[in-house]
């Protein structure tokens, strides 16, 4: 292998290592209603997130339907700790598929963010 060779091979191996630690970000685990699933209209979106969240840089945005924005609640962190996101939800949602979009920044000040799916039953 020439020195040209094996330093391309070492830069890849570098990006790897470099990438690697991007999997302990807060990533959404779960959620309720849950992801792709259908529930009555909630009075919360929960999310579930794999790290702690620094609330003031963590929020969704809750898209109805027929794609207007549907207004939410003041999010808090869950009383069971700091990696559950707790969004409000105000009216009665409508019958339908809503889409949430995240945003989040763990506590080890890393950013990451989302969308997911859910589905409102008549
Ligand atoms: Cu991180």
């Amino acid at each position: 292998m020439n020195t040209f060779a094996r330093t391309l091979v070492l830069a890849g191996l570098g990006l790897f290592a470099a990438s690697a630690p991007a999997f302990a970000h807060a990533h959404l685990k779960s959620a309720n209603p849950p992801i792709n699933g259908t529930a009555s209209s909630p009075s919360e979106l929960d999310l579930m997130f794999s790290e702690g969240l620094n609330l003031k840089f963590t929020g969704v945005k809750l898209m109805g339907p027929d794609k207007a924005a549907v207004t939410t609640g003041d999010a808090t962190l869950g009383s069971s700790g700091d990696t559950t996101l707790v969004v409000p939800v105000t009216g009665t949602l409508a019958a339908g598929t809503y889409m949430v979009a995240w945003h989040a920044l763990s506590t080890d000040g890393h950013k990451t963010t989302g969308t997911y799916k859910f589905t409102v039953k008549p």
